[in-house]
C-alpha cells in the first residue's frame, strides 16, 4: 500500500489519469489524498469528480476556494465564470450526487500524527489542533441543511486578522479564507488576499504564511498545501510541502509519495 498526495487538479482530467498510470495507482491499494482545487479551469472538471468519487474510500481530499466556489454556483448563489469551464459539470445528470460528495470534505485533514493537508496553508499562530477544529466548524456547517447560508456568507476579505473571540459570519469567513485562499500575510498577521505573485516579486512589507515563525507547530510535523502555483514547489522549509506546480498553466502537476519522500510528476 502507499500514499500519494496530488496537488491542485483543477480539472485537468487526461493529466491525472496521466500522472497516475505513471505510479501504477492501483484504488484498493493504494491512497490518494488530494489538497484541493480539484475543479475548474481544466479542460474536464465533471470526468476529474466522477472518477475521483469512483475512487470510494481509496480517495481523500480538502477543500480549495475552487471547490467552494462551485458549491455556490450549483446553488444559484453566484454566477459560473467561463473561464471556470464549470458547464458541462453544472449541466449533468448527476450535478447534485456530485455537489453532495463534494461538500463532505473538511478544510484540513490530517494524514497522520505527523503530516496535515490544507489547501492553502497553515495560520501563522495556529497549531495543526487548531487547524483541525477550525475546519470541523466549517464542515459541520457545509454538511448540514445550513449549507447554503454558509455558502452565501462566504464571500468578502475580512475580517483580516484571527482573534479567537471571533464568531458567526466572521469566524466561518476567516476561517474559509484563511484555509482556503492565503499566501501572504502581513508583519499584524492580516491576511493579503491580493498578491499572488513567487514570494521575491512581492512587496517587501509581504511574507509568505510558512515563513513567519509559528511556535504552535511542533518540528516533527509536516504541512502539504496547493493553492500558490507561483512557487513551482518551493518553501523555505522541508516542513512545508507545496503540490500545485501550475498544470493548468502549462507547467507541471505533482504527487507526493508519502513513504519515501519522493516526489513525481507530468508535463502538461
Ligand atoms: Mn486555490
Amino acid at each position: 500500500m502507499a500514499s500519494y498526495v496530488i496537488g491542485d487538479i483543477q480539472g485537468c482530467y487526461a493529466g491525472l489519469r496521466r500522472l497516475l498510470d505513471s505510479i501504477s495507482f492501483e484504488p484498493g491499494r493504494d491512497n490518494l489524498y488530494a489538497v484541493g482545487d480539484l475543479i475548474a479551469r481544466g479542460e474536464d472538471s465533471l470526468s476529474t469528480l466522477r472518477y475521483l468519487r469512483s475512487l470510494g474510500s481509496s480517495f481523500y481530499s480538502v477543500l480549495g476556494n475552487h471547490d467552494l466556489h462551485f458549491l455556490a454556483v450549483s446553488q444559484g448563489i453566484k454566477n459560473p465564470k467561463r473561464s471556470d469551464n464549470l458547464e458541462p459539470l453544472i449541466k449533468a445528470p448527476d450535478m447534485a450526487a456530485l455537489t453532495d460528495w463534494l461538500r463532505q470534505w473538511p478544510l484540513a485533514m490530517a494524514l497522520d500524527a505527523q503530516h496535515t493537508m490544507v489547501h492553502a496553508g497553515l495560520y501563522p499562530g495556529w497549531s495543526t489542533t487548531q487547524l483541525i477544529a477550525y475546519s470541523k466548524e466549517i464542515s459541520d456547517e457545509l454538511k448540514s441543511v445550513k449549507w447554503r447560508q454558509l455558502l452565501e456568507n462566504m464571500y468578502g476579505d475580512g475580517p483580516p486578522k484571527w482573534n479567537q473571540k471571533l464568531s458567526g459570519k466572521q469566524r466561518q469567513r476567516f476561517i474559509i479564507n484563511a484555509t482556503t485562499r492565503m499566501r501572504f500575510v502581513r508583519p499584524s498577521l492580516a491576511l493579503n488576499l491580493t498578491e499572488k505573485s513567487a514570494p521575491k516579486d512581492a512587496p517587501t512589507s509581504l511574507r509568505p504564511w510558512f515563513d513567519v515563525s509559528n511556535q504552535q507547530l511542533q518540528a516533527n510535523e509536516t504541512i502539504l498545501f496547493g493553492h500558490w502555483a507561483a512557487l513551482q514547489g518551493k518553501t523555505s522549509s522541508a516542513q512545508f510541502i507545496a503540490l500545485d506546480t501550475g498544470y493548468v498553466w502549462g507547467n507541471t502537476m505533482t504527487l507526493w509519495h508519502k513513504e519515501s519522500g519522493e516526489y513525481i510528476s507530468v508535463s502538461a
